[in-house]
């Protein structure tokens, strides 16, 4: 087969840069190794920042965010049992929007899917070929059969452990930092006992009180990378949870899991005709809930590049996107560590521990500091090159 923009990978990345693309009247194929089902409902983040969801409203696939998506105006830093509120709204004019990943990842699929462009389900052995040249190529495996995709550009959307990055490892600088904690993360039929988020500082470690609904709330726990979720009976997770964030609303929780945190870059997030966007380049803590937005912005970034690229034959774009995506890229991982290195119980000792109080207490009576950390979170504005 033929096509402009081969794209691995159906997340946040692949699918908002086929939409993008495809506004654009550029062919593309999307190539996911996993089924729809599991796609649609894997639980990853839950936060839009002001530009993802301007650009979800743009594309025409906001209907159901804007029904059902909780426009917050701020959030609570908790310390020493207080709650201190951050009214970003108040500060930037800009709000964060809470409407899970999975849920952007369904309606966006089925809008490409309605509009005509091929989301191919289930790939195995995908492998990139040429991308030195002008039109490199995909071989993979569908439905028991060998297939070639030969494309003007492949866009590496396949996150983490996917193919892409390992193809052009040789051509790669990777910045890389793990952190020695993770996050326990929790889904309980539970109505949040808070009407906007909780970053909790906490002696016992750092908490977060969020949520999916009005009926449905989500709450992670600072625990050892290395721990295992079978230490952690439901009840032991209320118990902490009570402990670090005060008034929590309990209820059945039908899911549970732990994720390692780090902080990761490969540069340049190009070569030839490999692009890559999302968590293929660069993985954040979530603490500053950037990672979705981030592959978000990578894809608004490269949609016009390669458009320009494959129809004008024009590479000036694509040559810079590097750069523009690096840009903000860099400015969520300074503000996510910000955030990962105010909030966690870092274990080194009862000095930092009091810094990071100070820390918050200086967002807590500093406007400038306040609006520094409310600018970041709800993400600074969109531009062309950045
Ligand atoms: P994704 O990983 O979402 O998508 C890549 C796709 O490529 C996947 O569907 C995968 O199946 C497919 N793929 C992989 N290899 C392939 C191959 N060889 N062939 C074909 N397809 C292939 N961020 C937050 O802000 N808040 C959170 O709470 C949060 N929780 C997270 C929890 C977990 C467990 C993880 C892993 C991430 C979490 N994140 C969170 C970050 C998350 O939101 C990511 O930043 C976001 O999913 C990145 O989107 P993509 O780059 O599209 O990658
Ligand atoms: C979430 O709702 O899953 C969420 C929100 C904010 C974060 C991380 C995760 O910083």
């Amino acid at each position: 087969m033929k096509t402009q923009v081969g794209i691995v990978g159906a997340g946040p990345a692949g699918l908002m840069l086929a939409l993008l693309l495809h506004r654009e009247g550029i062919d593309c194929v999307v190539l996911e190794a996993r089924d729809r089902e599991y796609v649609e409902e894997r639980v990853r983040a839950g936060l839009l920042e002001q530009n993802t969801v301007d650009l979800l409203r743009d594309l025409g696939v906001a209907e159901r965010l804007n029904d059902e998506g909780l426009e917050h105006d701020g959030i609570y830093l908790r310390y020493h049992g207080d709650n201190h509120y951050v009214d970003m709204a108040g500060l930037t004019g800009r709000h964060i929007t809470i409407y899970g990943q999975q849920e952007v990842v369904k309606d966006v699929t089925q809008a490409l899917l309605d509009r005509g462009v091929p989301v191919l389900f289930e790939v195995s052995d995908v492998t990139l070929h040429d991308i030195e040249s002008d039109h490199p190529r995909i071989t993979y495996e569908h439905d028991g059969q060998s297939h070639e995709l030969t494309c003007d550009a492949i866009a590496g959307c396949d996150g983490f452990h996917g193919v892409s990055r390992p193809t052009i490892a040789e051509h790669l600088t990777e910045y890389d930092y793990v952190y020695e904690f993770g996050w326990l993360g929790i889904l309980a039929e539970a109505q949040p006992a808070t009407d906007e988020l909780i970053y909790a500082w906490h002696e016992n470690g750092f908490a977060l009180y969020t949520m999916r609904s009005q009926k449905i709330s989500r709450l992670y726990l600072q625990v050892d990378a290395d721990d295992d979720i079978a230490n952690w009976p439901d009840d032991r997770i209320w118990n902490e949870l009570g402990t670090r964030l005060g008034n929590v609303n309990e209820g059945p929780i039908f899911d549970k899991g732990i994720t390692p945190m780090r902080s990761f870059v490969a540069e340049p997030m190009q070569h030839g005709r490999l692009f890559l966007a999302g968590d293929s380049a660069h993985i954040v803590p979530p603490t500053g809930a950037k990672g979705l937005n981030l592959a978000v912005n990578d894809a608004r970034l490269l949609a016009p590049a390669l458009t320009e690229l494959s129809r004008d034959g024009n590479p000036t774009r694509a040559d810079g996107y590097t750069a523009a995506a690096l840009r903000r890229v860099w400015r969520a991982q300074d503000f996510s560590n910000y955030m990962t290195q105010m909030l966690h119980d870092l274990g080194d000792g009862s000095f930092q521990r009091r810094l990071q109080l100070a820390r918050m207490e200086y967002v807590a009576l500093s406007d400038a500091a306040a609006r520094s950390l409310a600018e970041n979170y709800v993400g600074l504005p969109a531009e062309p090159e950045f």
